[in-house]
């Protein structure tokens, strides 16, 4: 009964969340990254990394709130759609074809709870001894699954909300869901705050 009484309260101010999302002055924002803004990297890293200023919002049940993509010139996707979050830092397994100019595009959650997206280029020179990863025409889900009925149903409500991200999201649909994750995330945590006020 507890439960469901915060699961209703939690949507409905989610719901809120989204008809009333606007810039705040409280956003991460990156200050390092791997690999940086228009760097052209000659090896492969391990893994991708982006580190902000403060600390990112990562709860039970928000994971798919975060996201690295990287896509190719011809728009095809290498890595395994995973990402690893720890305080204000994320990584993702580092994973190219060849030589080439590509993009990676980011989602997390910003310490106030709303969810922020943005994209870079970067260019990749290795030498010839390089392993190549064949690029994928679909984005990869972290574990095989996928999020794309779910992403479909928000894509509706969250055009008219979130306008920070738009170019990525249209980009990459399958984060689409993260919104509404973090939105009930914020809920949730707006909840506890008032009980644990009270
Ligand atoms: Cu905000």
């Amino acid at each position: 009964m507890i439960i469901r009484t915060l699961t209703l309260s939690a949507l409905g101010a989610a719901a809120l969340v989204l008809a009333t999302a606007s810039p705040a002055a409280a956003h991460n924002y990156v200050v390092d990254s791997t690999p940086a803004e228009g760097e052209t990297i000659t090896d492969l890293p391990a893994e991708w990394s982006i580190t902000t200023n403060e600390p990112m919002l990562a709860l039970d049940g928000n994971e798919g709130a975060f996201a690295i993509v990287v896509t190719d010139a011809d728009g095809l996707y290498y890595g395994d759609g995973c990402v690893n979050v720890e305080g204000d830092t994320m990584t993702a397994p580092a994973a190219l074809g060849t030589a080439g100019n590509y993009t990676i595009a980011l989602q997390m959650v910003s310490e106030d709870g709303h969810t922020l997206s943005e994209e870079f280029d970067f260019a990749y020179a290795p030498g010839s001894d390089a392993v190549v990863t064949a690029g994928s025409a679909e984005a990869p889900a972290c574990g095989g699954s996928a999020v794309a009925d779910e992403a479909a149903a928000v894509e509706q409500t969250s055009t008219a909300g979130d306008t920070e991200g738009d170019a990525v999201l249209t980009a990459v649909t399958w984060v689409l869901g993260g919104i509404v994750l973090s939105a009930v995330t914020a809920a949730i945590v707006a909840a506890l705050r008032r009980r644990r006020a009270a």
